[in-house]
């Protein structure tokens, strides 16, 4: 038996070298090792050998089995091998061309400036807080000095959600600004506040290259004791300087927002056609840029906050626009249109 298992041995070898595809290899393998091959059949015969022998047999049977598993592998990985150079040599495949793409996506335009505004702000020592977008119309109207029979209630154009009315607050709305925020914040934590709140806002508004129904504001506001104006002005100042680290025009007239009083509105020289007239700017060389007042008592009172002790300004401005006037972009859809093209060169 031991000269047939090294007979066995020696001609499996062979047939093993002289093989040369995967295929036909495996039909080697199972003429000599597999279930039905040689070497079962000669291993059937153990059983009837002298005890003696039995474990020698057995240990020998074993060791040529091991070798010829390795001599297997050994030659599938060297016919994979010879297949892939020939391969590579056939289909002029070049393995120097760098892989697919692996797509890693980036932070978009708007959060990138939305970062740097709350990194500059909070420099100065402002919180940034958060509020619902889908907001009622207390906290949206009536909390700001806008009750449901003000005129001023025709200045944003709302989307209201159908169906839901809160019991205290009235219907519910999507929120057409961040000022909501200023009164939830009073409410919450009190005087003194200096606080920022970015978010997306929406109004039910034509579109054109400066308006969207869906857009990002960023509201500011600071209550202290003796706060003015000046305050305002200062942090302003500081705040547009390091964003823009260059020089831009602001100019500030009289505006009308409920809410504050006396009110302001902010503008910038147009950064895209430098001041000389676009459609972005609806050929005026200004954009504007946000509204600005001290806080009406009425909504610190609403607030919970006394106005014989306290006074504040707030401001809001449009985030998006401020997106567009920095990378010089002249349509506001594109910023949320969804076209990789556009989105993929910030
Ligand atoms: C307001 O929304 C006030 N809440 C701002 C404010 C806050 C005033 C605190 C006083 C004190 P206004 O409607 O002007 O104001 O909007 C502010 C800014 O949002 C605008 O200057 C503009 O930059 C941006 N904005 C308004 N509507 C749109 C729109 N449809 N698409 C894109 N940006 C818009």
């Amino acid at each position: 038996m031991k000269v047939q298992l090294l007979s066995l041995k020696k001609a499996c070898l062979n047939a093993i070298k002289e093989v040369e595809t995967l295929r036909s290899l495996q039909e080697v393998e199972v003429k000599y090792i597999g279930r039905k091959g040689e070497l079962t059949s000669i291993l059937r015969g153990v059983k009837d050998l002298p005890d003696k022998q039995k474990p020698i047999i057995g240990k020998l049977s074993n060791k040529v089995k091991n070798e010829l598993e390795t001599a297997f592998k050994v030659k599938i990985v060297e016919l994979e091998t010879a297949e892939l150079n020939k391969k590579l040599k056939d289909d002029n495949f070049d393995i120097t061309v760098p892989g697919p793409d692996n797509n890693l996506g980036h932070i978009h335009p708007l959060s990138q400036v939305q970062r740097k505004v709350e990194n500059i702000f909070g420099s100065m020592g402002f919180t940034v807080m958060d509020g619902p977008e889908v907001e009622s119309e207390y906290y949206n109207f009536e909390g700001l000095n806008i009750p449901s029979w003000h005129p001023a209630r025709d200045m944003q154009d709302t989307f209201f959600i159908k169906g839901k009315k809160d019991k205290k607050h009235g219907r519910m709305v999507l929120r057409t600004h961040t000022s909501p925020v200023q009164v939830r914040t009073m409410e919450k934590f009190g005087p003194p506040l200096r606080v920022i709140v970015p978010g997306r806002t929406f109004r039910y508004e034509a579109t054109d290259a400066s308006h969207d129904t869906t857009f990002y504001q960023v509201e500011g506001f600071m209550i202290d004791k003796d706060i003015s104006i000046a305050h305002l002005k200062g942090v302003l100042a500081q705040f547009l300087s390091r964003l823009f680290e260059k020089d831009v025009k602001v100019r500030i007239r009289p505006g009308y927002f409920p809410f504050v009083e006396p009110g302001l509105e902010v503008d910038f020289s147009c950064l895209i056609c430098g001041g000389k007239g676009c459609r972005v700017c609806k050929h005026t060389g200004w954009v504007e840029f946000m509204g600005a007042g001290m806080i009406h008592e009425n909504v610190l009172k609403a607030g919970g906050i006394d106005p014989k002790k306290w006074q504040g300004w707030a401001f809001g401005f449009g985030l998006t626009r401020l997106v567009m006037m920095r990378h010089a972009i002249d349509d506001i859809r594109l910023l949320l249109g969804g076209d990789l093209r556009f989105i993929n060169q910030f």
